[in-house]
C-alpha cells in the first residue's frame, strides 16, 4: 500500500515521530541484534503510542565502524538487519497501519568499503578518483593542520596514489566531493531509488558539512573550530539541487544540521530554505563531566530562540534524546520519572514536529559502564585510553569516558525483565550491554502502571494529536526571571494554550505574570496529580510542569 504523497504534502507538520535505533529496538530472530522483522512486530505498540511516522537509523551494508554511518553500498540492507524483502514488509505493513517510513540518507561521505572508494583509491586516472577529496603528498605532511569531529586529523595517507583523502568522521569515513557532477548524478539516482521502494522522506546526515573551504583557511582552536565544517558559502547550490529532487518526488525532508545557528535558519527551512525540517544542535551544552549533568537554563533559552525565529516560517524538528545523546532523564533530570514527565510536556507542546526516540518514553536512563569491554562506540573508548594514558585510574575513567557517550542511548530497549530478548539466556548475548535497570524499568511495568512515564507519554500524544493548537498554533514566550521555568502560549486565536515547564529538582515559588491571569485558564493536564488551577503565586513541587487551556 502507498500511502497518498501528493495530497497532503505537509502530513509532516502534524505529524509526531518515533526514532528506532534498529541495532537495539527488537530482535527477533535471537543473535543479540535488533531487526527488521523485529521493528514489524513493533508497530501495534507504535500505533497505540500514537506515532504518525518512524525514523530508521542507518540500515543498509556497512562494515559498522560507526554503526551503519560508514555506508558501502547505498542499496541494500546489511544481513544482520534482513534482506531487501524485510524491508518491503516492514514499509508495506507501515503504510497498512498509517504509519510513514522516513529513512537516514548519508551522504556526506561514504564507507572505504564502498566500491566508488576502493576505485578511487587505486589510481589518479580512476574514474572513481574524484568521487572524493584529494590533495597530493608534500614532504609526508598533510595538507592541513585541520582537526575533525573525531579529534584527529581530518586527513589520511593514501599510498597507491601518493596523496591525503579528506574525512570529518573517522578515516574509514571518506567525505564525498560534492563539487564532482558524477557524485550528485549517483547521489540522485539513489534516492529516487529510495522513493521507488515507497519511503515517506529522509533524514539528511551531518547535511551542514557538504560544502569544504578552501584549504588555506585558518581553523580555529577554540570552541568554535567546528565551524569551519558547517553551512559554508555555496552550500547553497547542493542543497538546492537536493531540494528539486526531494520535492519532485515528494520526499519529507529533516535536515541534521550541526553548527547552523537559529538567526540563519530561515536559510535551511521555510519558503526560502531548502529542507522542510531542520535539527538544531545548540540546545544542549553540558554543566558538569560526571555525572552528566547539562544546563537546564541553557536548553529552554535555545529552544525558545529556535522557536521565536520559525514561529511564522520554516519548521523545526524537535528532539531530546537521539543515538548521539546521553538519555535526557539523566542529564536533565538526575533519573526522576517526574523529570521525564517534565521533559515529555516540554517535547510535545513546542511548535514543530516532535521525535521521540525509543526508550525515552520509558523514561530510560543512562547506563553505569562496569568495564571497558561494555563500551561500543570507537571514539568513546578512545577518550577511555586516553584518560588512562594521562595516567588516569582505570575506574576514573571509564567514568569520565562513558558519562556522556552515545552509547548510553544505544543499549537494547527495554520491553521486558530482559531488555529486548524474551528469556534470560538471550538477554546475556546481545551486541551491546543491556542496562541492568531492565529487571525494574521496561515496558511491561510502565504499561501496567497508569503512573508511569508511558502512560504519560499516551496521554500527552493523543492530547496533542486532538489538538489543532498544540499542533499548528503560534509560539509566544513570558519571561518570568527563573532559569529552570518556561512559560509560554501556543495560540491560534481565538484558543489558546499556556504551558508551564518546571525543570526545577526542588519546589518552587513562582508569580504568574498579569497579563496571563488576565484570561480564564482551565487545567488540562499535569506532570503531578491532581493538576492544579492557575493563581498568582504558585507552589510548584519538583519537576512539576502543566497544561491549561483557554
Ligand atoms: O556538527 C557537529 C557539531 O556541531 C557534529 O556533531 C556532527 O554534525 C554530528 O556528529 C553528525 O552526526 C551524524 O553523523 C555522524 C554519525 O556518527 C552520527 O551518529 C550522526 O548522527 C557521521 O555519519
Ligand atoms: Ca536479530
Amino acid at each position: 500500500m502507498v500511502l497518498a504523497k501528493d495530497t497532503d504534502q505537509l502530513w509532516w507538520r502534524s505529524a509526531i515521530g518515533y526514532q528506532i535505533y534498529p541495532r537495539s529496538f527488537q530482535d527477533s530472530n535471537h543473535d543479540g541484534i535488533g531487526d527488521l522483522k523485529g521493528i514489524t512486530s513493533r508497530f501495534p505498540y507504535l500505533k497505540w503510542l500514537g506515532v504518525d511516522f518512524i525514523w530508521l537509523n542507518p540500515i543498509y551494508t556497512s562494515p559498522n565502524i560507526d554503526n551503519g554511518y560508514d555506508i558501502a553500498d547505498f542499496q541494500n540492507v546489511a544481513s544482520e538487519y534482513g534482506t531487501l524483502d524485510d524491508l518491503k514488509t516492514l514499509i508495506n505493513s507501515a503504510h497498512q497501519q498509517n504509519i510513514r517510513v522516513i529513512m537516514d540518507l548519508v551522504v556526506n561521505h561514504t564507507s572505504n568499503q564502498h566500491f566508488w572508494f576502493q576505485e578511487a583509491q587505486t589510481s589518479r586516472d580512476n574514474p572513481y578518483h574524484d568521487f572524493y577529496i584529494w590533495q597530493p603528498n608534500h614532504n609526508d605532511q598533510a595538507p592541513n593542520n585541520w582537526t575533525n569531529f573525531t579529534g584527529d586529523s581530518v586527513w589520511t595517507y593514501n599510498q597507491a596514489t601518493d596523496e591525503w583523502y579528506f574525512h570529518l568522521f573517522a578515516p574509514e569515513q571518506p567525505d564525498l566531493n560534492w563539487e564532482n557532477q558524477s557524485v550528485q548524478t549517483e547521489i540522485i539516482k539513489i534516492i529516487t531509488w529510495w522513493s521507488e521502494q515507497n519511503i515517506d522522506g529522509f533524514r539528511l546526515d551531518a547535511l551542514s558539512h557538504l560544502k569544504k573551504m578552501p584549504f588555506d583557511t585558518l581553523q580555529s582552536t577554540d570552541d568554535y573550530q567546528f565551524e569551519i565544517f558547517a553551512n559554508n558559502p555555496g552550500i547553497e547550490v547542493f542543497l538546492s539541487l537536493l531540494h528539486q529532487t526531494f520535492q519532485s518526488l515528494h520526499l519529507m525532508t529533516i535536515g541534521e544540521a550541526g553548527g547552523v545557528h537559529a538567526d540563519t535558519a530561515k536559510f535551511w527551512t521555510g519558503s526560502q530554505g531548502f529542507i522542510d525540517m531542520i535539527f538544531e544542535l545548540e540546545h544542549q551544552v553540558r554543566q558538569t563531566q560526571v555525572p552528566p549533568r547539562a544546563n537546564r537554563n541553557h536548553l529552554l533559552t535555545r529552544l525558545t530562540a529556535w522557536e521565536n525565529t520559525l514561529n511564522t516560517d520554516g519548521w523545526l524538528g524537535l528532539y531530546l534524546e537521539n543515538h548521539d545523546q546521553p538519555r535526557s532523564i539523566t542529564v536533565y533530570g538526575n533519573d526522576n520519572p517526574l523529570a521525564a514527565k517534565s521533559l515529555a510536556t516540554l517535547l510535545l507542546s513546542l511548535r514543530g514536529t516532535p521525535f521521540i526516540y525509543q526508550g525515552e518514553e520509558l523514561g530510560m536512563t543512562n547506563m553505569l559502564f562496569t568495564t571497558p569491554d561494555q563500551i561500543d562506540d570507537p571514539p568513546t573508548y578512545h577518550d577511555y585510553q586516553r584518560f588512562l594514558a594521562a595516567g588516569i585510574s582505570t575506574d576514573v575513567a571509564l567514568k569520565q569516558a562513558t558519562s556522556w557517550s552515545r552509547d548510553n542511548a544505544r543499549t537494547p530497549m527495554q520491553w521486558t525483565n530482559f531488555g529486548f530478548s524474551d528469556n534470560e539466556l538471550n538477554s546475556k548475548n546481545t551486541w551491546m550491554v543491556t542496562n541492568p535497570n531492565t529487571t525494574f524499568l521496561n515496558y511491561q511495568k510502565n504499561r501496567q502502571d497508569p503512573k508511569s512515564v508511558l502512560n504519560y507519554y499516551h496521554k500527552l500524544i493523543h492530547l496533542r494529536r486532538k489538538d489543532e493548537v498544540l499542533k499548528s498554533g503560534r509560539f509566544q514566550s513570558y519571561d518570568i526571571g527563573h532559569p529552570d521555568i518556561l512559560i509560554f502560549t501556543r495560540y491560534l486565536l481565538p484558543d489558546k494554550r499556556l504551558i508551564l515547564i518546571n525543570l526545577a529538582s526542588t519546589p518552587q515559588s513562582i508569580s504568574i505574570p498579569h497579563s496571563i491571569l488576565s484570561e480564564n485558564w482551565h487545567t488540562i493536564i499535569s506532570t503531578i496529580e491532581p493538576t492544579p488551577e492557575i493563581s498568582p503565586t504558585m507552589q510548584l513541587q519538583p519537576f512539576q510542569s502543566i497544561i491549561w487551556y483557554n
